[in-house]
């Protein structure tokens, strides 16, 4: 046995060793920080279906923003593991709560970080990662989801303009957002990114209700009717389908990380209530078929977080391919799912109710299971990488 304090059973293989004391300050203050500012309120933001938009400040003072990316352009100046820990501790706070910061961070300062000209990140990325503004990203479209290369969005040269149109869906964040990253076809039928600001005549974002998953988390559409969009807000030099999908693969090795925190919060909680409920005569964590459900969650979540440091090691030697991003993303996501649903199990009738966080992880997960790449086209990308032959085409 690993240990008998609960730190110790949460890492089965002395994986703290193997963080520098780097990562570990920034766990702990991340860890910290979800338990005075998430915990105590998430459960009933998530009941009312409403985004707890007072802690953008928070996630930007923690350095929840870009922790990878150049401090001197808003990020956090630390290493992929580091941004990796981040989102493992958000993600044991909520699924949406780490949304938030994987679509600013990520998904909206990254791409200006990499194909924005220096003047668009000088305005931007200051503001973006003190919290200032809120972004959004802009890729999926109604009819074209797995498929954004087939996206209907179109800019138009209008000569010291583009006129943009079209319409975005499933966009996190999109109705509090500042400015969006969008992405939409030019003339030439190539995939363009720029940068669009809340305000501009003809562009709205309206909210969509009715999720029953990611519920503290914010969502909507992006409305584009001839909006006029500036040469200086479309992004220089990228062209083509790999400017989206290069942001995609730094969320998604964000949310590999980001799934082991729910795993573990929903294992932690089994652990102890197996230890603490009792039925005829002991506590139910003596049961054979309980013990099972928790040595193979440990199990799981222990072969996640070794697959999710190697791949952290490989991304800071800028060796991480898509490909291995996309089977870190696809496992752990689906063994947080799985260890939710064996979670609740182990808390009985309890299991279902706000008491405990295995429901509401539990239906965040269905969403982290769907977003960033669904769990059968990460599967495909593998199945393309080991083949060689493309099931896409
Ligand atoms: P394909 O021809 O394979 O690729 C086009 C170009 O892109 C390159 N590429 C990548 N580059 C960087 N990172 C990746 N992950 C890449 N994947 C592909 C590729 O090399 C090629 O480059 P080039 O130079 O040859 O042009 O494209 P395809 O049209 O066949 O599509 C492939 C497919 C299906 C794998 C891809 O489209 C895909 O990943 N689909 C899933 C869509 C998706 O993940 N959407 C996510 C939307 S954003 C979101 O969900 C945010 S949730 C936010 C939150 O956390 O709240
Ligand atoms: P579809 O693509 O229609 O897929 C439906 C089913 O068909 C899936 O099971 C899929 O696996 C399967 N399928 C599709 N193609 C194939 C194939 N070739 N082979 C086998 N099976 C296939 N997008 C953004 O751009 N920005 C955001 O901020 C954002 N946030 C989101 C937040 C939430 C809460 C949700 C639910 C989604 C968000 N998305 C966002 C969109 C998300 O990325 C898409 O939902 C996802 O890519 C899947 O697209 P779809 O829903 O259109 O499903």
């Amino acid at each position: 046995m690993a240990g008998t304090d609960r730190y110790q059973h949460h890492d089965y293989y002395l994986m703290d060793e193997l963080l520098s004391e780097e990562h570990l300050l920034a766990r702990e203050a991340v860890r910290t920080w979800v338990k005075q500012e998430v915990s105590p309120i998430i459960e009933d933001f998530a009941e009312r279906a409403e985004c707890p938009h007072h802690l953008f400040k928070g996630l930007a003072d923690i350095g929840a923003f870009g922790p990878s990316l150049p401090v001197e352009y808003g990020g956090g100046g630390l290493d992929e593991v580091a941004y990796g820990v981040i989102m493992q501790e958000l993600e044991r706070g909520d699924s949406g709560i780490r949304s938030m910061a994987s679509v600013q961070g990520s998904l909206v300062m990254y791409p200006i970080f990499r194909f924005g000209s220096e003047e668009q990140r000088q305005k931007y990325l200051p503001k973006l990662g003190s919290g200032e503004y809120i972004g959004c990203f802009g890729l999926t479209e109604p009819d074209h989801g797995s498929n954004p290369g087939g996206m209907i969005s179109t800019i138009k040269d209008a000569g010291d303009h583009f006129i943009l149109n079209g319409a975005k869906m499933w966009i996190t964040n999109s109705p509090v957002a500042d400015i969006a990253v969008v992405w939409a076809k030019d003339d030439e039928g190539k995939i363009r990114g720029m940068i669009v600001e809340k305000g501009w005549e003809g562009f709205t974002a309206p909210e969509i209700h009715g999720k029953w998953s990611l519920r503290a988390s914010i969502t909507g559409e992006l409305v584009f009717d001839n909006v006029k969009v500036p040469k200086e807000n479309v992004f220089p030099e990228i062209r083509g389908l790999k400017g989206p999908l290069s942001c995609l693969s730094k969320a998604r090795y964000g949310i590999a990380w980001g799934a082991i925190g729910a795993a573990l919060d929903c294992y932690d909680s089994a652990l102890r209530y197996s230890q603490e409920r009792e039925q005829f005569g002991k506590p139910i964590g003596q049961f054979q078929l309980t013990q099972k459900k928790l040595a193979e969650m440990i199990t799981e979540i222990t072969k996640a977080q070794l697959l999710t440091w190697r791949l952290g090691n490989l991304a800071n030697e800028g060796r991480a391919t898509p490909a291995q991003i996309s089977m870190a993303k696809r496992n752990n996501v689906n063994m947080a799912l799985e260890i939710a649903r064996e979670a609740r199990q182990i808390h009985g009738g309890m299991g279902i109710t706000n008491e405990y966080p295995i429901m509401r992880h539990m239906m965040n997960l269905e969403t982290v299971l769907t977003y960033e790449g669904t769990h059968d086209i990460h599967l495909l990308i593998t199945g393309m990488d080991v083949t060689g032959l493309n099931a896409f085409k």
